[in-house]
Order: structure tokens, then sequence, then C-alpha cells
């Protein structure tokens, strides 16, 4: 029989944390959740300074299972030392994502090359000198430097300050998969790439919007503040194409009345279709000129190309608008009813707008929305991209980007005395191109599952394996260790940030920065802190002159560099002394008068995009049980889906395709076929289907978004075949 819950959180995310206490330890894991060392899942942030299980406004407790899970997770034991002589690569490539990360703590070097039957132990010393002698060897232009969002800044900028002086603008981080549209579509509206809100302007709103997200899942602490907002009377508007069980009713664990009654947390929930996102908003827009409810004064005075877009809305027929949203006149009414009546809003949004073909239109057209009715650039009220990632944001803030902003560029240069490179650097999708066409001698891979997060799994498989070098430092194994390895392939234990023996720092989704003091791992072995193993491998590439990358290893030292470079990080330098953590400067707008040149927040039209029709449009996400690849439960209790092979399909498709609910299936895409898929019936809109990430991405190929080179992985074509 299939489970499935009524409400988001309660009960069963008590029971989960009381089960996980028992499991490592209940008071080494309390030791462990209250350490003043940012938390490591999403980017809401909470810990550091004021302890662990705090956020940004001082409140406790905040807790949370997937905060919880991560953690239990890094205080796994380690693998055994003939765990690799006992598993071949045929074996290891067998693993599930759920296997792989179950195998316990990565604690030594390990390598493998072409031919050989098994990876096998290395020592760090001739790890490290292997790597080295490629990357002498290799032009720069043919190496490539990646990074997940979990590393500290520190790491990030020793990273992409040696990839420069080393001579290669190749550095790129996972937002380009993930929240990469909302950069681009933010700065060039308003100048900034990040949320123009903080914290405590949620406590201000009387209305979210919340668009292409699900918090439920991957931000509960955002639930507590929804739950808070529908206390005090204000209203949620949802926009999904799946009816989320936890952003109808959410019972927030550390509230009694919540945990017994259940808030009820949408007030208008709206199902477009995968991608109809742009129509529903110009719908929205076109019933508030209809209404004479567009904030004309604001528009006049605080934005440019305001013209334009209202002539769009005004212009394109209601049937288009309907057709193509695929959500009916009365609840595009309602929610323009709603917004109109509030007096400040926020609008949130994650990956159901960023990953599409059309993702900067989709971020546009949000922002279109919010100016159109005076909500930017005032307390309460604006733009609030959720990101993924603990510290992904950091990692844009400190450079691992392909390109840097002049006046960063020039401060590095007079820091490592010496030009930087002026080429085009790669982002994440070209990097693997480049591999495919065998122009990759070296990947350095900071955390993260490039080849899981990548469209196209065998397409990535194969451009890989071209790669002469590959090196990954990580915590745990997972499958893109093995699948996406290169002709040589070093896997380097690393340590997680509450087991550094430096302290770190993270910035949060508000633009908040944070201090980690680190700490001492909960397994014995050999890992080393990221920073140190990128200064270690920079001193034997480069040397100590004119930079000693030993020095480095001091995270003061290099906080020291990060507040000399990076605009609005200056404070950061004295914060191992004052333990003062702060918000960065200039990114939070409370008026009117954004970072463009002329001050004006740019409004630009958004086209309605195309589709094919004839497709049923694949939305690839994440289960309530995972963390981006890695998946911690193969159970979806939010959803009722049993296991991830599954595709959910709404009632009004199955019935035109004649299948049945827990039929088995095939599915196919425009890149390879999944086989034996077990069909879940479920509250999608008709037309879009479901299924999860990473195992989808066999099926997809990559659509790129043209200005943020974002993959469509929620649009993607598919056809289901009776088997
Ligand atoms: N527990 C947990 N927390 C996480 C993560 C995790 O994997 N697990 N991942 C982290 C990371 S890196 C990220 S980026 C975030 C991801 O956070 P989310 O973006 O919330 O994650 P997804 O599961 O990708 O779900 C996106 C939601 O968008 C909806 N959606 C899909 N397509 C469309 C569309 O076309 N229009 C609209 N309006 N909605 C659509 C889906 O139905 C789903 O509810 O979470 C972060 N936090
Ligand atoms: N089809 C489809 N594809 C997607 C998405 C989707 O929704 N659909 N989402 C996209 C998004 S939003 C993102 S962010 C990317 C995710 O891209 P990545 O960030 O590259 O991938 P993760 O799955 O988060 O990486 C997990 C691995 O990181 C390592 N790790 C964990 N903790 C640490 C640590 O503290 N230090 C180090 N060095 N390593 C650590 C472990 O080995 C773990 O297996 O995937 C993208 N791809
Ligand atoms: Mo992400």
């Amino acid at each position: 029989m299939r489970r499935k819950v009524k409400a988001g959180g309660g009960w069963q995310a008590i029971f989960y944390t009381v089960n996980k206490a028992v499991q490592v330890g209940p008071i080494k894991l309390w030791r462990r959740m209250r350490s003043k060392n940012a938390c490591k899942t999403c980017a809401l942030g909470m810990g550091g300074m004021k302890g662990g299980m705090v956020n940004e406004a001082g409140h406790f407790p905040e807790v949370c299972k997937k905060s919880l899970q991560a953690q239990v997770a890094d205080m796994q034991g380690g693998m055994a030392g003939d765990y690799f002589d006992k598993r071949p690569l045929e074996e290891l490539l067998k693993l599930t994502p759920k296997q792989a990360e179950d195998q316990g703590r990565l604690t030594y070097p390990v390598v493998h090359r072409e031919g050989d039957s098994h990876f096998r132990p290395i020592s760090w010393e001739d790890a490290l000198k292997h790597i080295a002698a490629e990357l002498k060897a290799a032009s720069p232009d043919r190496t490539a430097f990646y990074s997940s969002g979990r590393s500290s800044n520190e790491a990030g900028f020793l990273l992409q300050s040696f990839a420069r002086v080393y001579g290669t603008n190749n550095v790129m981080n996972c937002s380009f998969y993930c929240h990469q549209a909302s950069g681009v579509a933010l700065k060039s509206v308003f100048g900034t790439g990040t949320a123009t809100i903080s914290l405590e302007d949620i406590s201000k709103c009387d209305l979210m919007f919340l668009i292409g997200a699900n918090p439920a899942s991957n931000h509960p602490r955002l639930m507590t503040q929804l739950a808070d907002l529908k206390e005090r009377g204000g209203k949620v508007i949802v926009v999904n194409p799946i009816k989320e069980v936890g952003l109808t009713v959410f019972r927030v664990p550390s509230r009694p009345g919540s945990m017994l009654f259940g808030t009820k947390i949408a007030d208008i929930y709206a199902q477009p279709k995968a991608g109809g996102d742009i129509p529903f908003l110009v719908g929205v827009l076109k019933w508030l000129l209809d209404y004479e409810k567009v904030d004309l004064d604001f528009l006049k005075k605080n934005t440019e190309g305001y013209a334009e877009v209202l002539k769009q809305a005004s212009t394109t027929e209601w049937s288009e608008l309907v057709e193509k949203s695929g959500v009916d006149r009365a609840t595009i009414d309602a929610t323009a009813r709603m917004i109109c009546e509030s007096k400040a809003a926020i609008f949130a949004w994650a990956m159901g707008l960023t990953h599409h073909a059309c993702g900067v239109d989709n971020v546009m057209a949000v922002a279109n929305l919010a100016l159109a009715t005076g909500n930017v650039g005032k307390p309460g009220a604006g733009m609030l991209p959720i990101r993924g990632h603990s510290n992904v944001q950091g990692i844009g803030s400190v450079g691992v980007a392909p390109e840097l902003q002049p006046k960063v560029k020039e401060v590095l240069e007079r820091i490592y005395q010496k030009p930087l490179p002026e080429t085009q650097g790669y982002d994440t999708y070209n990097m693997i191109d480049a591999a495919g066409r065998g122009e990759l001698d070296v990947l350095f891979a900071l955390g993260g599952n490039l080849w899981g997060s990548n469209p196209d799994s065998q397409w990535s498989s194969q451009s890989m394996r071209k790669i002469k070098t590959t090196v990954y430092l990580s915590t745990k194994l997972n499958p893109g260790h093995f699948h996406g390895r290169g002709q040589t392939t070093i896997i380097l234990p690393v340590l997680a940030r509450d087991e550094e023996p430096e302290p770190s720092t993270q910035e949060s989704m508000f633009n908040f920065v944070r201090l980690s003091e680190g700490g001492e791992p909960n397994t014995p072995g050999t890992m080393r802190s990221e920073a140190q193993v990128i200064c270690q491998l920079a001193n034997l590439v480069l040397g100590d002159k004119p930079v000693d990358w030993l020095k480095l290893t001091k995270a003061r030292e290099v906080r020291k560099l990060i507040a000399e470079a990076i605009p609005g990080l200056q404070e950061i330098a004295t914060m191992d002394d004052t333990k003062q953590e702060f918000t960065i400067t200039g990114r939070v707008f409370h008026q009117p008068t954004f970072n463009t040149r002329s001050g004006k927040a740019i409004m630009q039209v958004t086209p309605i995009p195309e589709f094919d029709e004839q497709a049923l449009r694949l939305i690839t996400l994440r289960s309530e049980g995972q963390f981006n690849s890695v998946v911690y439960e193969e159970y979806d209790l939010y959803r009722g889906i049993p296991h991830r092979h599954c595709i959910l399909v709404s009632k009004e498709d199955l019935e035109r395709l004649a299948i049945k609910d827990g039929q088995r299936v095939k599915v196919r895409g425009q890149a390879g076929e999944m086989t034996n898929i077990e069909v879940i019936k479920g509250d999608i809109k008709a037309g879009t289907v479901a299924m999860f990430y990473p195992e989808a991405n066999v099926l997809i190929q990559a659509n790129l978004d043209k200005r943020s080179k974002t993959p469509s992985f929620k649009s993607a074509p598919v056809w289901i075949e009776k088997a």
C-alpha cells in the first residue's frame, strides 16, 4: 500500500529526527547540530557564531529534517581500508545514488586508470604529485575547475585564484545548472544578482507569491516563515503544476498549534503547465491593466521599458494567455486581485522558473509583475530567489565563475603580480562539451556531482571519459565518481566544514556572511580540508613566488585577500577577531533606487515560449528524501511515491493514454529511455509529468537557455509507451 501524508512537516519529521539521533548517538548529534558552524543544506542559512540551529534574526530553535540528514550522513563511519579491493569497477558502476551515499565516509585517496579492474588506494603525496604533473604538462585552456555550492568562501576563492594564476578562466560552479537564470535576470533588471530583501522583510510582508519552488521539502525553514505570515493574517499564492501537499497544509514541528491542526498555507493554488508561467504572469498583469491597478506613478519614476511590457500585456489575447498557461481566467483574476490588495508582497521562486530554456525570461516576468505593483524597493517587499546549496551564493561572490568583474580582476592581478587570462571561460555545459570534443586534459572538481547534475547522462559519461585526469574532492561516494570518470580518476577525501581545522565563512541567500568555527571529524582518516588541498597543489604547480600558497592554508590570510578583492566583503578581514557576522551592503533595496546606470529598474518584454504540444512536458525534481544527487530515502512520503523509478501522471493523461495507476511503462526522451517505470496517478497539471532527478537525466537532451546556459530540466519533451 502506498503511504502519503496529508500535510508537510509534522510527526514524520520528528520521528525521523529521533530515529537518526539514535543511530549516531543523541548527545554527539546534538553537539554537532549546536556547534558554531553554518548549516550544510540549503542557502536559507542558519548556525554560525550564534550557534547551530539559530537563524540570522537570532531565532532558536530552527530545526529541519534535511539539516539532520546531512549531519548524520557526515557522521557515518569510514569506508574499510580494503573497500575498493573487494569491489571491481563493474560493481561500483551499479551503485544507486542511495547505495553510494550509504557506503560511508571516504577516508583515503584512491586512483583508477583506464583499463584497471579496480580503484586502488594512493598516498596523498603521490596523488598530488600526479595531479601537479598533469597540470604542468597541460595547456591551461585544456583544464577546468568546478565547484559545488557547499564549499567555503575561502576554498572557493583559493580555487578560482589558483586556476587563474595557473592560466585559465575555465572556472565554474553548480549555479549554472541552478539559479544562473535568476542572477542574469536580476542583474539586468536591478543591477544586482541576488535577493533584494533581507530575512527580516519576510516578517513584514503581507503576501508571499511563491512560484516554481517546493520549500516544504527543499527549504523547510521557510515554511515556518509562511506559517507565521498566515497566522498574522497574510496571504500565500502558490504557482506550481504539481499540488505539493506541504504547500497546502504544513505542520510546523516547533509550534504546538500548527502541529495539532496544521497550518493552511496556500490561499490560491494556481496550476500552470510546466513552462506556462510567462503567459500566466502576463495574464495577471493584463488584469491589473484592465482594472487600472498598475502603479503607473511607480513605473514612471523608477523604471525604464515599462511601456513595452504593458503593451505586450494589453495586446495579447486572453484566449492565448489562458490556453498557453493552462490556468483558467477565474484563477488569474483572483491572483491579480490578491496581489493588488496586498501592501507589501514578496515574490519568491526556485528551479520551477530557472530550469527552462526561457529561464531568464521567466524571472524577468516575475520582476515585471513585482514592479508593476510597486513591490520592489520598500520594506517587506521585493524579489527572493530561493537559493540552493548552503554557500552557492558565496561561491559566486568570491569569483568562482568564468568571468570576473573588471575591478576584481585588477585587484587580483595586483595581489598575484601577474596578468590574469583574458579568454572566455567555459560555463558548466561548455565544459562537458569541450570534454566530448577531446579538448580537456584535466578536470578538478571541488565537491558536487557534475556527472549526475548534467543532462543526457550517457553523453556526459562518454564525454567525461575523454578527459585525461579527473580529480574529485569529496566527502562520500556518488555515482558520478564512476560514470563520470576520466582516463585517470583520483578521488581525494575531504573534511566537511564543521570538521575543518580552520574557521571558514559562508553567505546565505539573504546576503548574510556567517563564520563557521570548524571542529573535529567523527571518523578517523586522512581527510584534509579543501583549502589545504588546493594550497598544496598550487604550491606544487606554481611554487612559492610571488605567492606563498602554503601560507594561505591559514584561513585568516585568505580572508584578508578576499576583503581586498571582493566588493562588499571588507568586513571579512577582521572576522577572526571580531566574530562579527554581517550583511553584504548594496544588495538589499528598501528604496526604489537600483544598481543600474540610471538607478532605475530596466523592465523587459518576455516573449511567450513555444513547446512541442505533441509531447508531454517532463519536470525532473527532488523527492522529499534527497539532497540533489544524494538520496537519503527511496520513498517520497509527501507525494506518495514509493520508489525512484516512477512517473507522476495526471488523471486526464492516464485516461487519454489509456494507462492505469501502478502500470509499468517505458518513458522515452530526446536523449534516451527508461523502462519498467511505475505510473503514479497524482495531482499534476494535464500534459505535464514528473520524475526524479538525477536518474531521469538519461532522458533529457541539453536544451539551454541562451542567456544563462541553464538546461531545461523542467520542460523536457517525453513520451510514454506501454511496455
Ligand atoms: N531537502 C533538500 N533541500 C534542497 C535540495 C535538495 O535536493 N533537497 N536542493 C537544494 C538546491 S541545490 C536547490 S537549487 C533547491 C531546489 O529547490 P526547488 O526548486 O524547490 O526544487 P525542485 O525539486 O527542483 O522543485 C521545483 C518545484 O518547481 C515546480 N515546477 C516545476 N516546473 C515548473 C514550472 O514550469 N512552473 C512552476 N511554476 N513550477 C514548476 C515543481 O513542481 C517543484 O515543486 O533546494 C535546495 N535545498
Ligand atoms: N535533471 C535535473 N538535473 C539537475 C537538477 C534538476 O532539478 N533536474 N538540479 C540542478 C541543480 S539545482 C544543482 S545545484 C546541481 C547539483 O550539482 P552538484 O552540486 O554538483 O551536486 P550535488 O548532488 O549537490 O553533489 C553531491 C556530492 O557532493 C559531495 N559533497 C557533499 N558534501 C561535501 C563537502 O562538504 N565537501 C566536498 N568537497 N564534497 C561534498 C559528495 O560527494 C556528494 O555526493 O544539479 C543540477 N541538475
Ligand atoms: Mo541548485
